[in-house]
């Protein structure tokens, strides 16, 4: 048998000739080159399994109709840097060479900063930022390691209320997110009458509660966030002002939201909502003069070391470079015309989502909505968001329950959590969107009737079996399935063509 041995593979892997095996090695000629080919073959060859799930996955998103308001369909150029040779290379820093050979990814990193900064007109004197962490939670963690002492304290809009996890969640009997373990947590709230969050008693908590960190960013909430108000009572206790800008940073890059980069001394981001490149997260961090005291003299940020510390090496490893390189193309999307053109249509059709479904008869939390999302509260209606999230999701159509302000329990959420910037990226316009809200209305109308067929007492799982076993109820979600799917699959699919 021919063999070769592996100090001689390198050379040879690039050659298709056929090599002289010599005795003593470990790898026969046809292992060889069949590793060759592998290498070289596409997904649909070379893991049929996969390429089927992935198709499947392909042929949902294109034929359903895609509400979850922190979800996005991104660009063909975004995926095709994402799925380039950056994936192959380990660095640090710009300019730090452990690794060596780092002039490409260093540049691909300082251009992605630039572009951070550019997208949202920033300073780079006054603004700096970091592109390297994997997404929005362990961005949001390295910023509370970075200037937060462990048990420092830090206030959130809690999770029920419309806040991320990662701001600080727990609940009666369990620290749920390790904000809460490795800090002290104290929640904000809405009102529970208005939906609004209440900062009057924001200001009070923080007055006798003292947090070291106040973060602004939701997950759930339709109106802009008062940023001037939240840097006043963050003055009040010394305490710095984090942005949690996840969900509207592409609605911040296009200027049609308020901007908490006015305000903050930090801001977080995912980059795959709204501003719709890849799974990504930045952290933007002002530099300069932080504050001078009544005698003139100045206090300094320290920001950057620290933050860029607290990612790399504190919680991370090598940055994903082909990550940061789709980022960095969203970023210049951002930039465009196109873009501003795009987020304008995102907030003209939530608001007819919004005014179509009010019209239905719906209650719509805070009544309406300044941003991308609406929170549908269904306590009116007698049903929950977990029993219609089901229904709808037989329908084609993804949203996701919430609890609604006021819920006494977030095990049977009361609320329908809808966005309109996926559909927007397809095309869909303002009537589009009134469709949508038929479709809802009837798959919202179908949830009731499954209900009204079933015991009060009666489980989601019950729910789920009634839906799934009935005829009549199967028929109809079948009748509604073939006209979402048809009208879905009107609308164009950006990004790969086939993947
Ligand atoms: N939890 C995500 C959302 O759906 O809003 C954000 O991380």
């Amino acid at each position: 048998m021919v063999r070769l041995t592996f100090s001689s593979l390198a050379a040879r892997h690039c050659t298709t000739t056929t090599t002289s095996f010599t005795n003593g090695s470990h790898v026969t000629k046809e292992t060889w080159n069949s590793h060759k080919k592998m290498m070289l073959e596409p997904l649909a060859v070379n893991d049929a399994e996969m390429f089927s799930i992935i198709k499947k996955e392909k042929h949902r998103q294109m034929y359903g109709l895609e509400l979850i308001a922190s979800e996005n369909f991104t660009s063909r150029a975004v995926l095709e840097a994402l799925g380039s040779c950056m994936n192959n290379k380990y660095s640090k820093y710009p300019g730090q060479k452990y690794y060596g050979v780092t002039e490409n990814v260093d540049e691909l990193q300082k251009l992605c900063q630039r572009r951070a900064l550019e997208a949202y007109s920033l300073d780079s004197d006054k603004w700096g930022v970091n592109v390297q962490p994997y997404s929005g939670s362990p961005a949001n963690f390295a910023v509370f390691t970075a200037i937060v002492e462990p048990h420092g304290r830090i206030m959130g809009l809690d999770l029920p209320d419309g806040g991320h996890l990662t701001h600080g969640f727990m609940i009666e009997k369990k620290k749920i997110s390790a904000t809460s373990i490795f800090f002290e947590s104290m929640p904000y709230k809405v009102n529970p009458e208005t939906g609004y969050i209440d900062y009057d008693r924001l200001q009070e908590n923080a007055r006798l509660f003292h947090p070291k960190l106040i973060i602004a960013g939701t997950s759930c909430y339709s109106r802009n966030i008062d940023y001037a108000r939240m840097r006043q009572i963050a003055n009040e206790n010394g305490a710095y002002l984090m942005g949690d800008m996840a969900h509207i940073s592409g609605l911040v890059a296009a200027g049609v939201v308020p901007s908490p980069f006015d305000y903050c001394d930090i801001v977080s981001t995912t980059t795959h909502k709204t501003l719709r490149g890849c799974r990504g997260g930045l952290i933007f961090f002002r530099k300069g003069v932080r504050s001078v005291d009544a005698k003139g003299k100045e206090t300094i940020y320290n920001l950057e070391s620290l933050i860029n510390q607290a990612v790399f090496p504190g919680l991370q490893g090598g940055p994903h470079n082909h990550a940061i390189a789709g980022v960095a193309v969203a970023l210049k999307q951002a930039m465009t015309p196109e873009f501003k053109a795009y987020q304008k249509q995102v907030l003209v059709n939530c608001k007819a989502l919004s005014t179509a479904l009010i019209e239905h008869g719906y209650k719509i939390v805070t009544g309406g909505s300044d941003n991308h999302l609406i929170l549908l509260d269904l306590r009116s209606k007698g049903t929950d968001g977990g029993r219609a999230e089901k229904v709808l999701e037989a329908c084609a159509i993804a949203c996701n329950k919430n609890t609604c302000p006021g819920d006494k329990s977030a095990l049977r959420p009361s609320g329908l959590r809808f966005g309109s910037p996926a559909l927007t990226s397809r095309g869909l316009l303002e009537d589009d969107f009134r469709k949508v809200a038929d479709f809802l209305h009837r798959g919202i109308e179908l949830t009731l009737e499954v209900q009204r067929s079933l015991d009060p007492k009666a489980t989601l799982k019950e729910f789920i079996q009634a839906l799934a076993k009935e005829e009549k109820f199967q028929q109809r979600v079948n009748e509604l399935r073939a006209e979402v799917e048809a009208f879905a699959g009107h609308f164009a699919m950006p990004g790969h063509p086939e993947l």
